[in-house]
């Protein structure tokens, strides 16, 4: 296997991954290689001799019944009865990573003055958790969904989360929908179907009620729904936030992570087929990733509005539903976070991570967003259901920096407080802790007046605005999956009026994509558009625009597909050339074992080691595919079924795919569409169209990746 981590590579990942919080971490891991005692002990330390038979009263050699006074064996079955906890009620599958965050200097002084974001001698340590939305815990990785992008940074001032996803507008404008949004989402209440989709009827008969979810049904419909791995995907923190200067000015802010191998996505049928055939293909994806030292970055960017524009846009800058275009207000690139290190034990550190949107430190507040004032409650609240009072004393979420005051008590509390004193003021005034506003949270002395009522600014009525904006910003194939996506979804709908009411609000959006769905699901296909298209697109919105700028196959997954008799001096100078560029080199054969080169037979111990054998693998779990030359191997492949269906599908989903000298006849027969060219010879350096194909009837590996490199980019 090719994944291997060198002693090298190891050194560099353990001294990167050495953050204040790794370090705070240590108090509580235990290792059981280097415990002193070998010993196994119940809960209470005292040594267990037997952990296989329950104490029972019986003659040896008869079965007899067995006996409650068996206190090890309560204990036992005890503590596994109660290892569950309530799953999230939404983003309940998720996988996170530990990593650091650093800015890149100053220039965010300007704005604020929280050191995370203005002192570029730190380095914050960060703890991400990305999810999925709708499913449960033991849901599929690549449903369309939204992905939950939440970030722990555990400053020096405390600790500050931005719970955020990755696309950068929500479903509704104000929080107290969000209970409606999420069960019309989740499964239905009858019969619990269906799981890890919101292709049913009351989650459409929902946003087809609810047309401030255009826009953001827009970008979940979109390819950002069915992303290619988690490391290949924007993060938003949605919300609007404010940031405070050292003059007191203030700033509304959004915050941005930007990937730094591009926004990548799957194409649907990959999706679909791979929710079964690796349903954990996002969380092996980032653990693979960062145990090869390919650590996942973004940089880190903020939009800011001086306080006093707030009102000079068209739409409301409060409103989740809307984004700040970027011709309007640029990103400013301030920083980069890297995760760097996997974690040790998926529960307490994945699943007791508690995110609150209320935790910020000195120097960011909220704005009025009526989502985000909403959310500020919710968290917190949550928390206490799922993990207890004392949830912020995990070793997860506790802070790197000190924690004092006069809380008390509550389930579960770890820790030992000394002193008389458990309350403020207190008559030894001058002992410990005692506020300070030396460095304290200040909140911004803002006037607010206004009369009580349960009403929405007008600019939140606008719903289908930016809606267009984002499809009139599709590439034309971007725009096709739209259309095949809501049209999939709207046909497990079966209820007419729910597919005949979204057809309806299409056609707010686009006339042709409302003619198009409909005729597709058997909605009213509209004769005349409902709206003007107002015609205005921007680059930045379709994830083209976020490609690297210079093509990249680090942390690719590079299959060669060999059978016996293929040519070693090629595998050995592709597999070089796949590891310089920092892909994986996945050698795909017919058994796990020795595949032999031509000349050598079955008993020799010359050849290439299979990662895997045709039938354990699918092509969906690689992203490009290379098929050498020999005679003998190629007809190998020419025979067996699942290495043509492999090509067959891999060229289906536009992979990038080379093949040599005799691997090209293969490629041409498995692919078998007459009328089909693509020979982008290298001996001739002649395209014609490619099809994400490169082949070559030579050898060169050079020209080979070079090609790979430009194909897999283009595809
Ligand atoms: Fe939320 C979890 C993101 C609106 C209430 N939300 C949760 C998580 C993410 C988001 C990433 C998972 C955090 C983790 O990994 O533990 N949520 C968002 C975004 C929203 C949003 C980007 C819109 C801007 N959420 C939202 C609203 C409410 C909630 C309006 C309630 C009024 N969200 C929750 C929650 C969860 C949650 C029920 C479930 C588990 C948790 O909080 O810790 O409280």
């Amino acid at each position: 296997m090719t994944s291997a981590i060198t002693n090298a590579a190891m050194q560099v990942f353990t001294a990167a991954t050495q953050t204040a919080k790794i370090a705070d971490l240590q108090r509580d891991i235990i290792d059981p290689s280097t415990k002193p005692t070998k010993g196994l002990t119940n809960d209470h330390g005292v040594f267990v001799s037997d952990t296989d038979n329950w104490l029972k009263a019986q003659d040896h050699g008869t079965v007899g019944p067995s006996l409650l006074e068996d206190h090890m064996a309560r204990e036992k079955i005890h503590r596994f009865d109660h290892e569950r906890i309530p799953e999230r009620v939404v983003h309940a599958r998720g996988v996170g990573a530990h990593g650091y965050f650093k800015v890149y200097n100053d220039s965010a002084a300007k704005y604020t003055y929280a050191p995370v974001l203005t002192d570029s001698s730190r380095t914050t340590p960060v703890f991400a958790r990305f999810s999925t939305v709708q499913g449960s815990r033991g849901s599929a990785d690549t449903v369309r969904d939204v992905r939950g992008f939440a970030v722990k940074f555990y400053t020096q001032e405390g600790n500050w989360d931005i719970v955020g996803n990755d696309i950068p507008v929500f479903f509704i404008q104000d929080a107290i929908k969000f209970p409606d949004f999420v069960h019309a989402v989740k499964p239905e209440p009858h019969n619990e179907v269906p799981q890890g989709q919101s292709a049913h009827n009351n989650f459409w008969d929902y946003v087809g009620l609810q047309p401030e979810s255009a826009h953001m049904i827009m970008w979940v419909m979109s390819d950002r729904g069915i992303p290619r791995s988690l490391r290949m995907m924007q993060g938003f923190g949605v919300n609007t936030y404010m940031l405070m200067n050292a003059k007191g000015e203030r700033y509304f802010v959004k915050f941005h992570f930007l990937p730094e191998l591009g926004v990548h996505s799957l194409v649907w049928d990959e999706a679909l087929k791979l929710a079964g055939q690796d349903p954990d293909f996002h969380r092996k994806d980032l653990e693979e990733a960062i145990t090869t030292g390919a650590y996942p970055k973004w940089k880190f960017a903020i939009q800011t509005i001086p306080e006093a524009r707030e009102h000079d846009f068209e739409f409301d800058i409060l409103d989740a539903t809307k984004v700040w275009p970027e011709e309007l207000i640029p990103l400013e690139i301030i920083g980069e976070m890297v995760l760097n290190r996997t974690v040790d034990e998926y529960f307490p550190e994945t699943e007791q991570v508690a995110f609150c949107t209320s935790h910020v430190v000195p120097g960011i507040g909220f704005s009025n967003d009526p989502l985000l004032q909403g959310r500020n409650f919710s968290y917190l609240d949550t928390q206490l259901t799922r993990l207890g009072v004392n949830w912020q004393e995990l070793p997860i979420n506790r802070p790197v920096c000190p924690v004092l005051n006069f809380q008390r008590d509550g389930q579960l509390r770890h820790k030992i407080t000394k002193g008389s004193i458990n309350y403020w003021p207190n008559r030894q005034g001058i002992g410990r802790p005692v506020p300070t506003s030396e460095g304290g949270y200040a909140d911004f002395p803002q006037a607010v007046q206004g009369i009580k009522l349960r009403e929405r600014g007008h600019k939140f009525q606008e719903y289908f605005d930016q809606a267009q904006l984002f499809y009139n910003s599709l590439a034309p194939h971007e725009k096709a999956h739209v259309v095949a996506a809501i049209s999939f979804e709207l046909s497990h709908c079966d209820d007419p009026v729910v597919y005949e009411t979204y057809s309806k609000i299409l056609n707010n959006i686009d006339f042709d994509l409302a003619r198009e769905v409909a005729t597709n699901v058997g909605g009213i296909v509209p004769d005349r558009p409902a709206r003007q298209n107002h015609g205005k697109s921007t680059p930045t919105l379709s994830q083209l625009y976020y490609a690297p700028k210079e093509p990249t196959i680090v942390s690719r997954r590079i299959a060669i597909l060999l059978a016996d008799g293929f040519s070693m001096a090629e595998v050995e100078g592709l597999r070089a050339a796949f590891k310089a560029g920092q892909a994986t080199t996945w050698i795909i054969g017919p058994r796990r074992g020795w595949i032999h080169p031509k000349g050598e037979g079955s008993g020799s111990s010359v050849g290439v080691w299979a990662d895997h054998h045709f039938e354990g693998q699918r092509s969906t779990m690689y992203d490009a595919f290379i098929i050498p030359s020999g005679p003998e191997h190629a007809q190998n492949l020419a025979q067996n079924g699942r290495t043509v269906h492999w090509i067959r599908e891999a060229f289906g989903h536009c992979k990038a795919i080379g093949a040599l000298g005799e691997g090209v006849t293969f490629l041409r027969e498995a692919v078998q569409l007459p009328g089909v060219q693509f020979a982008h010879d290298l001996r001739s350096n002649s395209v014609t169209n490619s099809y994400g194909v490169v082949t070559a009837g030579t050898y060169d590996a050079g020209s080979i990746v070079a090609d790979t490199l430009r194909i897999e980019q283009d595809s």
